[in-house]
């Protein structure tokens, strides 16, 4: 009877999650690829942050919060700054003002080999990660201003990681690339990242784990079998 129990329990709770995995994958192989970087912040309360080092200290724990977005283009909530890219600004998550850092990922698909110029608007320090070599780096308090670096990269996809940190006043970050070599920004040629409708490079987010979907794959048979009876 006990056993019976169980295996009923253990059913039902299959069968809503095989609900879950057969709605999102009627949404495409991931329901996270329109809107590609995963954005956490550490809230570091009323402890200062003045470089990259103490800002990356407590990302080894929980995040703060952290959520998808389709591109890096913040501000805070009190002196809105705009950076190179006006009208789309997100605020931070959770509205933190002070005293954060945040760390955005994704990989970026890079179709035509090429000479690239990656930059970000910040304020205040950032460091732009490529594959996990440091590429743009401005590891300082400072009033909004943009770092630009060019190099060649071969046709693919590459793992992005920027981490950024805000510790007083305005508080800002943008990150962006245009095809060719720049040395200052030219808002003809530089789109926000993951801007795809406009004109940015294309972003994936990191992919289900294949045993997963194997699981969900699983999971969506014994729903059907059952919805057949
Ligand atoms: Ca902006
Ligand atoms: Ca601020
Ligand atoms: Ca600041």
């Amino acid at each position: 009877m006990m056993k019976a129990d169980f295996l009923t329990i253990d059913a039902n709770k299959m069968k809503a999650n095989a609900r879950w995995i057969a709605i999102l994958c009627l949404f495409g192989a991931s329901p996270l690829a329109s809107a590609a970087f995963l954005v956490e912040v550490w809230d570091l309360g009323s402890s200062d942050v003045t470089s990259i080092a103490a800002a990356e200290a407590p990302m080894g724990g929980p995040s703060s919060a952290s959520g998808y977005y389709d591109d890096v283009n913040f501000n805070d909530e009190f002196l809105h700054y705009d950076g190179e890219f006006s009208g789309s600004n997100s605020l931070f998550p959770l509205l933190l003002d002070d005293t954060f850092s945040l760390r955005a990922t994704a990989e970026i698909i890079i179709e035509d080999a090429g000479t690239y110029t990656f930059g970000f608007n910040s304020d205040d320090g950032a460091v732009l990660r490529l594959n996990g070599v440091d590429i743009v780096t401005d590891d300082s308090v400072h009033a909004p201003r943009t770092r630009l670096s060019t190099f060649s990269l071969s046709a693919g996809s590459y793992g992005i990681e920027l981490i950024y940190f805000e510790n007083h006043g305005a508080g800002t970050i943008e990150l962006f690339s245009a095809l060719g070599t720049y040395a200052a920004f030219d808002p003809g040629a530089f789109r926000l990242i993951g801007d795809v409708a406009g004109g940015g490079i294309a972003t994936t987010a990191v992919p289900i784990p294949p045993a997963l979907l194997l699981m969900g794959s699983a999971l969506i048979g014994v729903f059907f079998r059952r919805r057949q009876r």
